[in-house]
């Protein structure tokens, strides 16, 4: 079992669409393992973007995290990270296959309403940065066998 951990960036709450994304990743099958909404500081969210400082787009990115509510979950499964990646679709609204939820539900890269952390090692950095150890319930999945 992995662990990725996605966000829901302000535009998909104020889009009143939450729930129909959280949803479709249930479906899928994968274990919603932590999950919290909260309004990010520039420090988290320069911390979770460290990587792009200095692109050109990268001041507008932390100013866009920053400007509402996201949610921020964590999810498990086998293979957790490349499943949720090729679930969430391509950066780029244009290059993402429609079915993708980022194909599904944007249509500029800048507003590309999920993150999901793109490696084992990001989503350990990332879980650790969004959430306390308490956060993450790993619940008894009786239906495990099912997926
Ligand atoms: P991803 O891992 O798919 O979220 O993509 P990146 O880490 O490359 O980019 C992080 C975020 O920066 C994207 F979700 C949107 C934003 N971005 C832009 O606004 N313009 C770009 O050219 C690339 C990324």
């Amino acid at each position: 079992m992995t662990r990725c951990f996605t966000m829901l960036k302000p535009g998909v709450v104020n889009r009143r669409l939450v729930g129909e994304v959280i949803s479709r990743l249930e479906k899928k099958g994968f274990k919603l393992v932590g999950l919290k909404m909260l309004h990010p500081s520039k420090e988290i969210a320069e911390a979770h973007y460290a990587e792009h400082k200095g692109k050109p787009f990268y001041d507008g990115l932390v100013e866009y995290v920053t400007s509402g509510p996201v949610v921020a979950m964590v999810w498990q499964a086998d293979n957790c990270v490349e499943l949720i990646r090729k679930f969430c679709g391509a950066t780029k609204p244009e290059e993402a296959m429609p079915g993708t939820i980022r194909g599904d539900y944007c249509i500029h890269t800048a507003r590309n309403i999920i993150h999901a952390s793109d490696s084992d090692a990001s989503a350990e950095r990332e879980i650790k940065l969004w959430f306390k150890d308490e956060e993450i319930y790993d619940w008894n999945d009786a239906e495990a066998g099912w997926y």
